[in-house]
């Protein structure tokens, strides 16, 4: 299974928001997401999300700014290829200004108005919990056409 990190960075103001990232190629292509990537050989979990950061949105994040809200693991049978095991962070602290890489097009939405119909089926289950400040560990499988939920658990923690 691929190990991977995702990261979600939140400026607080009036009312929060979040930045995710409309992914231009690859897998996801065309949705919105966090930060994030397979952990490279050699890489821990937070070396790894710094570095996909800065790659994807032009951000510099210290490793100790990033927070751990949980894990979350995705199965697709029809494709086991595509699972992923995922360790989540949030941030709050970041230098430097979003800009569009190749990979990514940085975007800003409210917390409490994402673009849930342009991002994976599982995030409306988890994605509001971590943006609350919750931390989670969750299990999602997917269906044959490897996009609709067909299986969940969620659990989370303070
Ligand atoms: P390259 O080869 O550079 O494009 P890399 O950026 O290392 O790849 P990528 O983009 O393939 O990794 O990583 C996939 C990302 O998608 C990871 O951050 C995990 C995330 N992901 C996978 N399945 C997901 C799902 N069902 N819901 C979700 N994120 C998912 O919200």
């Amino acid at each position: 299974m691929k190990q991977a990190t995702l990261c979600f960075l939140i400026r607080r103001g009036a009312s929060d928001t979040v930045l995710l990232g409309l992914k231009k190629r690859g897998f996801g292509r065309d949705k919105y997401n966090g930060f994030g990537g397979k952990i490279e050989p050699g890489e821990d979990a937070r070396q790894a999300v710094a570095r996909e950061i800065a790659e994807e949105a032009g951000l510099t994040v210290r490793t100790e700014d990033l927070l751990p809200a949980g894990r979350v693991t995705f199965f697709f049978p029809a494709n086991p290829s595509f699972d992923h095991d995922v360790t989540l962070f949030v941030a709050t602290a970041w230098r430097g200004e979003p800009r569009e890489s190749e990979e990514m097009r940085p975007v800003w939405f409210p917390v409490d108005d994402l673009p849930l119909h342009r991002m994976w089926q599982d995030d409306a289950q988890w994605l509001p919990l971590v943006l609350a400040g919750r931390s989670i560990e969750a299990e999602f499988a997917f269906a044959d056409d490897n996009e609709t939920v067909a299986q969940a658990t969620v659990r989370s923690s303070p």
